[in-house]
């Protein structure tokens, strides 16, 4: 074809002519407001500029080996038409509403299996509707590997189609449509930079990065809105440690010893503070030392759970301050958000703070599926404060930015006298989802505490490893 780049430049100001592209504030199917709106509905009025998208298709796909070619309905039939005709190859239709008479076919047209498929699209945002249209066709015995598509919205729907195997050709993208107009002054400069932004800040996740199984911790940081997520993912980083250790001892002085200890191979120590004996303020004071030195977050299980006032004395005043000294806390969500909005109001500014939920339970209790979705849900309402959930299952959450944090954790017992069922660290990052693991008993009943930690560390560490290597 004599000069590509010359016709492509051309087909952009006849569809900016013919309003297939628009400038302004347009509401997009989700709901947000979008500065460009691209509608090739309009191209069935305008036979020359069928005729120079097929021109352009052809030229774009000259080095695929194909035998259908499938246009996406609606808009794109027409733009498949004009290929066909063009180019002398077969088209197959496939049909939106299914029809529910006759003989129920999802593809119209002749074809044989196996047959290679070329599909055409008109726009690609999320490329959900290409693939829904592969969908059916690969049901029906086709190949589809290529898809081709007259504007590419730059948004991730090029990727998530990689993802599922489709090859997406473009003949242009949304960024050189625009640095055309702009050249042409057809657009200004303050319209021009507002598109890139809007690109820019839409990106839609793909599945791999809404999949926090499947990242990396340091991959995770720039997802969190809570600080404390941030600093959590850089520390576990930072000492290749997924480890919290349970600190459940009475005496003040075998918790310093404990903390002492397992120090260098932890990113999380928990304590249940009211069940310490002889607790004084050089307690806490020592421990912030022994953190500091080792560079690990403090973290009370307190569980707050009452009306938001009485939580917030709790976790204010009395003779713990938790407040002052937690930098991690739990809570639950059954008396609602009013908990989650009374911790808030009492967080000290000059630190930060973060929130576990507790969404599911390491007993056998009355927690059931619709409470641990629900408690997701809530969470999900208070993205600067909530650091992750106490879960224990993979299918419940999915977003990167969250933490999930498993407790019920031993290699040698499965069970104790009390209802506490515990599974092995592996089994914890593989098959349960935590990105932090709880282990207590495990580590303070033993002789050996420093030993005995680096090994869960390196049991989970490695188990982590595995979880984001494995395809
Ligand atoms: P251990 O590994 O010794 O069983 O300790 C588990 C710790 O995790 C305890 O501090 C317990 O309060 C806490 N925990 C739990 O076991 N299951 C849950 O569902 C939630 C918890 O916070």
């Amino acid at each position: 074809m004599e000069n590509y780049e010359k016709t492509l430049r051309k087909l952009v100001i006849d569809l900016f002519n013919v309003n297939a592209v628009k400038f302004g504030e347009f509401k997009t199917k989700v709901g947000i407001l979008t500065p460009v709106y691209c509608d090739l509905r309009v191209v069935v009025s305008y036979p020359n500029i069928l005729r120079v998208l097929s021109d352009l298709i052809e030229e774009k796909t000259k080095n695929i080996r194909y035998d259908l070619i499938c246009g996406v309905p609606y808009t794109a039939l027409p733009i498949a038409t004009a290929l066909s005709l063009k180019i002398d190859k077969p088209m197959v239709m496939r049909r939106k509403e299914k029809k529910d008479y006759g003989t129920k076919k999802l593809i119209e047209g002749d074809f044989n299996d196996g047959d290679r498929c070329l599909i055409v699209e008109d726009v690609v945002t999320s490329g959900g509707s290409v693939l829904e249209t592969c969908q059916d066709l690969q049901n029906s015995g086709i190949k589809v590997s290529e898809a081709v598509v007259l504007l590419n919205r730059e948004q991730g729907g090029e990727t998530i189609l990689k993802e599922n195997g489709i090859n997406m050709i473009a003949l242009l993208t949304l960024s050189q449509l625009i640095l055309v107009l702009k050249e042409e002054n057809l657009i200004n400069e303050d319209v021009y930079k507002k598109v890139l932004k809007y690109i820019k800040e839409n990106q839609i996740k793909t599945k791999h990065e809404m999949n926090r199984l499947k990242l990396s911790y340091s991959e995770r940081i720039k997802y969190c809105k809570n600080p404390v997520s941030k600093e959590l993912f850089k520390i576990m980083d930072a000492k290749k440690s997924n480890l919290c250790v349970a600190a459940d001892l009475t005496n003040a002085t075998d918790i310093l010893n404990l903390a002492e200890e397992i120090g260098p191979f932890i990113c999380l120590l928990k304590l249940h503070v009211d069940i310490i004996e002889d607790f004084h303020e050089n307690f806490i004071k020592r421990l912030q030392e022994i953190a500091s030195t080792h560079n690990f977050l403090l973290f009370e299980d307190r569980k707050f759970s009452d009306i938001g006032k009485t939580v917030q004395n709790q976790y204010t005043k009395g003779i713990y301050h938790i407040s002052n000294w937690a930098t991690l806390i739990t809570a639950h969500s059954l008396m609602g958000n009013g908990t989650l909005r009374a911790i808030e109001q009492s967080m000290s500014p000059n630190k930060k703070s973060g929130v576990f939920l507790l969404a599911e339970s390491s007993t056998e209790g009355l927690i059931n599926p619709e409470y641990t979705k629900a408690t997701i849900e809530m969470g999900k309402t208070h993205i600067e404060t909530v650091t992750g959930f106490v879960c224990q299952s993979p299918k419940f959450l999915d977003e990167p930015q969250f933490i999930q944090l498993t407790p019920g954790v031993q290699i040698n017992e499965s069970a104790d006298d009390c209802d506490q069922r515990y599974t092995s660290p592996e089994a914890a990052i593989n098959e349960k989802g935590a990105d932090v693991v709880v282990v207590g008993r495990g580590i303070t009943k033993s002789n050996d505490f420093g030993k005995i930690a680096e090994k869960y560390r390196r049991l989970l560490w490695e188990s982590y490893q595995n979880r984001i290597s494995i395809e």
